[in-house]
């Protein structure tokens, strides 16, 4: 008995050992077939933004028609596995504005978006990731903690002509969303 047990433990062993082998070559010599869908998967995903998104470069921007203080923004956000907007680049900055500029050329809004300094006054970091904000397109003496050092918010400011504030959280502004990546 304990023989017949051994031996069929040594046999699904084997199995089992030869199913890892087919499977490690596989997995290491991919066909053309596999690669090609990645490829396209991956290509399609940068297509892909979710209704009420617009691309840009690898991410997804959703500009909001209501306004909210900051805290509502980023919990709209949150709530369309978005973000609120992190500014990381120059060129990123350049198409929020120009967008804002198309589209809304007269009314003048202004939006939040994700910096902040809420944790600790004057180290200024995104919301979405954390990370501190590196590139700037403050306006002048901006940011200046005004009202009495109550403006832990960053916001593209319509009298500045989109350069960035911070402002009182809790001020109503619209604001934007961003995916990043595109991996949602
Ligand atoms: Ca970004
Ligand atoms: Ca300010």
């Amino acid at each position: 008995m304990m023989m017949d047990v051994s031996y069929n433990l040594a046999r699904i062993s084997l199995s089992l050992g030869i199913l890892l082998i087919i499977t490690n070559s596989v997995a290491s010599k991919p066909s053309g077939k596999r690669m090609n869908l990645k490829a396209l998967t991956i290509k399609y995903q940068q297509m892909v933004c979710p209704n009420g998104f617009i691309r840009y470069e690898t991410s997804c921007y959703k500009f909001s028609t209501m306004k909210a203080t900051w805290v509502e923004a980023n919990t709209y956000c949150s709530a369309m596995r978005a973000s609120l907007v992190s500014i990381e680049t120059p060129h990123e900055n350049k198409f929020l504005i120009g967008h804002i500029k198309r589209q809304w050329p007269t009314l003048g809004l202004s939006f939040w978006t994700g910096g902040n300094d809420l944790a600790s006054e004057g180290q200024w970091t995104w919301v979405a990731n954390l990370k501190p904000i590196r590139f700037g397109h403050w306006y002048v003496s901006q940011p200046d903690n005004g009202g009495k050092g109550s403006e832990h918010c960053l916001e593209l400011e319509k009298q500045y002509i989109y350069h960035w504030n911070d402002q009182p959280c809790h001020l109503l502004n619209h604001f934007i969303c961003e995916i990043d990546n595109l991996y949602y």
